[in-house]
């Protein structure tokens, strides 16, 4: 039987939520649906399968006449919540202390409810030109300090994002719903061995919509490789919708990235699902890495199965 998992995005208004959704959403070419955005009158709903399971995302609108709406009636929004997902907008730093008052009213109701509800906490606009920000990177640092120190019953990740990094939105979300199965744990072993095997610099297991299972990259990219790798593993998110049309004939995609890398995508079908691989690899690796990807799909397959017929 399918499950549903409810997954409530919170945070002040303005501070990007509906954002993430949509880039996360389309992956691509979304900056023009967000630069349109409109705030987000009470909750929308918006839905997607995730393995065997059914993902509700609650988008909680932020303006505090809603907020104030959710704290009244806390038990029909918060209840039975299997995830919370909460931005805080980094950019937004006279009202960080707002916000952390709100997320407070919302732990204080999964604590009143002996509710056991994991938690990732966003650092959000945290743009590629803020990178090196120190200022901000200390900040978002005392913060999580003070967060982990004040919620420590609660499990909590952390996470910066942008929606300029797209790959930092598709990583909040998959790190949330791994959170789910701790058949996740044996699948980070698998890749971290083979990333080691192959020598490559990344390796990656997407579901059908792009959102991240697992993923390992090489300790040591060069800054020129890192461009190009963040440039690829973006074309795969839109070459694996694009391997789901009938009219795709092969089950994989290959193809150089300048001088000296490939990128590899291969699409693996398994109790009725798409999954995909996607491998970033020194060109001169290629015969064997190939040699060895049988080996690696059946061991991946062994692992993924379980994940994929639960009842
Ligand atoms: N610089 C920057 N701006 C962002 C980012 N994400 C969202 N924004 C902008 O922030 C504004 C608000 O985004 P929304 O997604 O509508 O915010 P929201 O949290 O859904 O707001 P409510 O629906 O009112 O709760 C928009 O103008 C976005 O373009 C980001 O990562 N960086
Ligand atoms: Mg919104």
């Amino acid at each position: 039987m399918e499950q549903f998992i409810k997954v409530i995005i919170s945070g002040l208004d303005n501070a990007g939520k509906t954002s993430i959704l949509t880039a996360l959403n389309k992956k691509y070419d979304f900056h023009k649906d967000i630069i349109s955005l409109t705030p987000t009158i009470r909750v929308e709903y918006q839905a997607t399968e995730f393995l065997k399971n059914r993902i509700v995302f609650w988008d909680m609108g932020g303006q505090e006449k809603y907020r104030d709406m959710y704290q009244e009636k806390q038990e029909l929004y918060f209840s039975d919540t299997d995830l919370l997902i909460y931005i805080i907008d980094i950019q937004d730093t006279q009202r960080i202390e707002t916000s952390l008052m709100y997320l407070d009213a919302i732990l204080h109701y999964f604590e009143k409810n002996k509710m056991d509800v994991p938690l990732i906490i966003s650092f959000h606009k945290f743009d590629p030109e803020l990178s090196a920000n120190e200022g901000l990177i200390n900040e978002i640092e005392s913060l999580r300090e003070h967060l982990l120190k004040k919620y420590y019953s609660f499990k909590i990740l952390f996470q910066q994002t942008s929606i300029y990094d797209v790959i930092s939105i598709i990583q909040l979300i998959s790190y949330g719903l791994s959170v789910f199965d701790e058949k996740f744990f044996d699948l980070s072993e698998l890749l971290e061995k083979y990333l080691v095997q192959f020598e490559s610099e990344s390796l990656i297991l997407f579901d059908k919509n792009g959102i991240i299972l697992s993923e390992y990259y090489n300790k040591i990219i060069e800054p020129e490789v890192y461009i190009e790798l963040i440039e690829s593993i973006k074309e795969h998110l839109f070459l694996l919708k694009r391997m789901q049309e009938e009219s795709y004939e092969t089950n994989y995609a290959l193809s150089s990235i300048g001088e000296e890398l490939i990128s590899y995508l291969h699409k693996i079908e398994l109790e009725s699902e798409s999954l995909f691989i996607s491998v970033v690899i020194q060109e001169t690796l290629k015969e064997p890495f190939l040699e060895k990807f049988s080996d690696f799909m059946s061991e991946l397959k062994e692992i993924l199965k379980p994940l994929l017929t639960r009842s």
